[in-house]
């Protein structure tokens, strides 16, 4: 079959549109961010307000960090705690959070889901990003009033778990040590594992939690509002060390 020739008038390529946005003027301001700011949330009113890599969002209120190794259960933790299930995503493969997710709730404070540390199929270069990354937003992060540091609850200490813990406390980071998937043990060994934790992590209490029956979440709620209130959660310890 003879093909035609194209018409000899047609252009070969129509002439390219205009771009639909002038490219940024330089040190012009970044673009509108796409999650609501925390201070436009009704009172109570709890959303995902930042996913953030290598910038972070300006500081707002009092936030509180959950750290912890991948998997240990940090996003199911916030679920928990802000009693919104789905709200941070979860999963049962390891390295699921790779971002910090900041969660606010309105006229109150912000939670941060950090990326898990201590994932060993993670490539190494990924886990010195991560690792410098959390390390400069642990110490650094101006309104960090608590790191919430989960430990997993139902296994021997790790030593991953006890180098972060020192580190906090060696920056004088807040800090409280939570342990997670109590439900993994009978009621008569919490209370020694607990013990035994807090032993080996250098700390002098630790708060058992299940995201799966809710245990301990009481306490750890009623902790959290203390912080975003501006209460201090040691106070009572202090005076405690008076006597
Ligand atoms: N039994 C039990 N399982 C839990 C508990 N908390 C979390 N899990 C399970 O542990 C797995 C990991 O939970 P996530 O909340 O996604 O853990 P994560 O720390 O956010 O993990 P990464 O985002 O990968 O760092 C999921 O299968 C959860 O269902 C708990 O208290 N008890
Ligand atoms: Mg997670």
């Amino acid at each position: 079959m003879k093909v035609g020739a194209a018409p000899a008038a047609a252009p070969l390529l129509a002439p390219a549109p205009p771009p639909r946005r002038a490219p940024p003027a330089p040190g012009a301001k970044r673009r509108p961010s796409p999650w609501p700011h925390p201070s436009t949330l009704a009172p109570g009113e709890v959303a995902l307000v930042g996913v953030h890599t290598d910038d972070l969002p300006a500081p707002w209120g009092v936030e509180i960090a959950v750290a912890g190794r991948s998997n240990v259960g940090k996003s199911s933790a916030i679920n928990r705690l802000l009693k919104r299930d789905g709200l941070a995503r979860t999963s049962s493969t390891p390295g699921r959070t790779q971002t910090l997710n900041f969660f606010a709730v309105g006229g109150t404070g912000v939670l941060v889901d950090l990326p898990g540390y201590g994932f060993a199929r993670v490539p190494d270069a990924v886990k010195a990003r991560w690792a410098g990354f959390i390390e400069s937003y642990l110490y650094r992060r101006e309104n960090l009033s608590l790191v919430i540091s989960l430990i997993d609850g139902s296994i021997p200490a790790q030593r991953i778990d006890t180098e972060l813990i020192e580190a906090l406390i060696e920056a004088d980071v807040p800090l409280v040590v939570v342990a997670t998937k109590m439900d993994r043990l009978s009621r008569t060994r919490r209370g020694p594992a607990l013990e035994a934790l807090a032993a080996t992590h250098g700390v002098p209490a630790i708060i058992g939690v299940s995201s799966v029956d809710g245990t301990g979440f009481d306490e750890l709620r009623a902790l959290v509002h203390d912080v975003w209130s501006g209460e201090d959660p040691y106070e009572d310890d202090e005076d405690d060390d008076d006597e």
